[in-house]
């Protein structure tokens, strides 16, 4: 008997391909009663493939009984109850490493349109308003300035060492210093806010972050200050940024993730200092394919030896 996988939100093409050739797969979102089909069918999932944001607790998995390993597509794995997974036997996995480079650029991107003003200056190209009203104000340069990584894991630790070709001054804040590497430690997240001039985060969400940027640390960052968010929505109050920006109190920011994507509010929207990005920072054909096949190679794995690649660490004893 081939293990039964269900897949569970939109499958990218590759996974999906690998889905179908390596395991029976029930495709969630080919289903037209999914929960009717779980109900009925879901005590002969044993492997799941997760490439959904909506959340995954005790009641889903409960339909599962017999479920061994979720196998999530992606690095952040948030929205899994790892606890309530963990108390059923089920091993969770993720995808770290394989999209370290590119998340990093992405956040490299933002910093630097949001430095130079490049969306108002494309616009300034195309609307014809160069010939015509002349050049546009001069914006500020990120080389040589201070720049706060919140979060130094491996995403974190990538875009510090691409920052320093451009000369700035990293320091990161986190729960506690790393031992391994050249960057300054800052304990006091306000403390970064203030000293620096742009702040990416880069850690994860969940309850633990959830809200952790709010109006104090935006207006510590200041109107001249930038904020990059490749992270969670959560983990910013997303009012509270949007007051600051359009009051002038924060300088700029660049997002790729919202609070409530993909529903991003009007009024973020209608904000002429943020450049913003549909949650699209691994979302390259090289790596969204190393993270597709990370998520097969964990199920198929753990079905052939019991153990995976990429456990979550929570469930690193588990395999
Ligand atoms: C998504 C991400 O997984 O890795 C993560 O945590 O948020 C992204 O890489 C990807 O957009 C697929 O939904």
């Amino acid at each position: 008997m081939p293990p039964i996988v269900y897949a569970r939100g939109a499958m990218p093409p590759r996974l999906r391909a690998r889905l179908e050739t390596d395991f029976e797969t029930a495709f969630g979102v080919e289903l037209s009663d999914p929960e009717g089909w779980l109900r009925a069918e879901g005590p002969c999932v044993t492997g799941l493939a997760n490439a959904s944001f909506a959340p995954l607790g005790a009641p889903e998995m409960d339909l599962m009984p017999n479920l061994r390993i979720i196998a999530g597509f992606g690095v952040g794995y948030d929205m899994i109850d790892v606890a309530a997974a963990r108390a059923r036997g089920i091993v969770v996995t993720h995808t770290p490493g394989v999209l370290d480079s590119d998340v990093a650029n992405l956040g490299l991107l933002l910093l630097l349109a949001a430095s130079r003003d490049l969306i108002r200056a494309d616009a300034h190209v195309r609307s014809g308003q160069w010939a015509t009203s002349g050049p546009l104000p001069l914006t500020r340069t990120i080389e040589g300035a201070t720049v706060g990584i919140v979060g130094l894991g491996r995403i974190g630790r990538r875009l510090a060492e691409k920052l320093g070709a451009f000369g700035c001054e990293i320091r990161y804040h986190g729960r506690r210093a790393q031992t391994d590497v050249p960057w300054t430690f800052e304990p006091d997240l306000m403390a970064l806010a203030r000293d620096a001039r742009a702040l990416i985060l880069c850690l994860p969400g969940g309850p633990g972050t959830d809200g952790l940027i709010g109006a104090k640390v935006l207006d510590a960052l200041g109107p001249e200050g930038i904020l990059v968010n490749i992270a969670r929505g959560s983990v910013v109050d997303e009012p509270a940024l949007v007051a600051a920006l359009a009051e002038g109190r924060l300088g700029a920011a660049g997002l790729d993730v919202f609070a409530t994507e993909p529903q991003v509010t009007e009024a973020l929207r209608r904000l002429p200092n943020v450049v913003l990005s549909p949650h699209m920072a691994s979302a390259t054909v090289e790596t969204r394919t190393a993270m597709a096949d990370l998520v097969a190679d964990n199920l198929a794995d753990f079905f052939a030896t019991g153990r995976a690649r990429t456990p979550v660490p929570e469930c690193r004893d588990m395999v």
